[in-house]
Parts: structure tokens; C-alpha cells; sequence
């Protein structure tokens, strides 16, 4: 076993790229980051002094990566197998980077915003800037809506921009549900759903999903 992540189950950034290992098969070893016990917070911070996961250790290689689509990037170029995340063709592949910039930048963290907002005490809330994100996942999602190929993002290959928009769409939907005029969108993140690699994911994090706020 030469890949360690660092991760947390409820992770979204996480998922990501627990998406990609499971379409990719890499055999990993998991590694459960609790950042409120102080013992996993000064090892996590030790390793990545911005503390944010997913991290991989690839221990063969020699490599730390940070970032979830650096880490896409990484294990697509080393450890995958007939299929690929990120196409050879340079233009489909810098088409799906976009489309994973896409999700992360427009949909993702502000989702997390919005998340976030809520675990702050009462006197420490930012409803602008909440209601600023919500605004920019609205405006995204229908692009996305425009967008969405007749299978997956880029059309009938499941990729780097799949894996960034199945925990920016699942957690999206939670915090700003996809309506009535969103249909290819809904039914695209119930697609995702049955993807037997997002499934997994999914399945795994159940017994957390209490911690969810909100
Ligand atoms: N740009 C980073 C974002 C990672 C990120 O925001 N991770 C969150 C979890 S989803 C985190 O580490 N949060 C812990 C914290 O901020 O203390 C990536 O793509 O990996």
C-alpha cells in the first residue's frame, strides 16, 4: 500500500477524491483526520501547514499532495489503469479542468460559506455574504444546467469534473435545492448517485451525516 489519505468521511473536498480512487481502483490506506483532537490537528498541520484535507502521502514515490484536483492530477498520471479522469487530448483535458474549477470555484466554496455561516455563534454571522453565495450557486447552477452532457459532464466519460461535481451538487442541493428549472441538473446528481464510486462514498459517510449542520 504506497498511497495514505488524509481524510475526513464528511469531508466534501474529500469525497472527491475518494471518487476518483474508487473509479480508479488505487488500493490506499485511510487516515482519519479529527481536527478536534489536538494529537490529529498538530500531525495534520505538521504535514500541510494550511491544514485543509484531502491529503495524499505517496509513500513508493516519495510525494506529499495537497489540493483535490493536484491529487486527481497525481493519481490519474501515476495509478490509473484503461480509464483516465482527465483525457489524453489537451483540449478535453483542459476542458475538464475547467469544468473541475467550475464546481470547486462557483458551487463548492460557497456552499461552504453558507455551511460554515452556520457554525458561527449568533453575534458572528455574515448574512451578506451568505446571501452572496447563494446568489453565485443560483447564477452557476444554471450554467451547469446549459452545460451538463447527455451522460456525464463531458458527455459519455465519467472524469476529474464528475468527481468535482458530485459533492458540490449532493451538498448544493442540500443548502440551495435544485428546482423545478434545473431538471438535466437534478437528474444528473441522481446519476451520480447510483455511480457505484460516488454510491460508496456516499455509503461510508452515512454514520456521519448527523454531524451535517443544518
Ligand atoms: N482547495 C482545497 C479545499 C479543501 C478544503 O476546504 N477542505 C476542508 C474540508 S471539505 C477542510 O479541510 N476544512 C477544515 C478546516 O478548514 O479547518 C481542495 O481542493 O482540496
Amino acid at each position: 500500500m504506497t498511497i495514505r489519505l488524509h481524510y475526513h468521511p464528511l469531508s466534501s473536498f474529500c469525497w472527491k477524491v475518494l471518487i476518483a480512487l474508487y473509479e480508479l481502483d488505487v488500493p490506499f490506506e485511510p487516515v482519519l483526520v479529527d481536527l478536534s483532537r489536538e494529537e490529529d490537528r498538530t500531525a495534520f498541520y505538521k504535514l500541510w501547514p494550511m491544514g485543509k484535507f484531502p491529503v495524499i502521502e505517496d509513500t513508493a514515490r516519495d510525494w506529499m499532495v495537497p489540493e483535490s484536483s493536484i491529487i486527481i492530477e497525481y493519481l490519474d498520471q501515476h495509478y490509473s489503469g484503461p480509464s483516465r479522469l482527465i483525457p489524453a487530448d489537451p483540449d478535453k483535458a483542459r476542458q475538464v479542468r475547467m469544468r473541475d474549477r467550475f464546481f470547486d470555484l462557483h458551487i463548492h466554496q460557497h456552499m461552504q460559506k453558507v455551511v460554515g455561516d452556520r457554525l458561527r455563534p449568533a453575534d458572528g454571522k455574515d448574512p451578506i455574504g451568505v446571501q452572496q453565495a447563494r446568489d453565485q450557486i443560483r447564477l452557476a447552477y444554471g450554467l451547469v444546467e446549459s452545460d451538463i452532457g447527455a451522460q456525464w459532464v463531458m458527455g459519455d466519460s465519467f472524469t476529474m469534473a464528475d468527481c468535482a461535481a458530485a459533492p458540490a451538487l449532493f451538498y448544493g442541493n442540500k443548502i440551495a435545492p435544485l428546482a423545478s428549472d434545473l431538471p438535466k441538473t437534478a437528474a444528473y446528481l441522481e446519476r451520480l448517485k447510483q455511480r457505484p464510486s460516488f454510491a460508496r462514498v456516499l455509503k461510508e459517510a452515512e454514520p456521519y451525516f448527523a454531524m451535517f449542520p443544518g
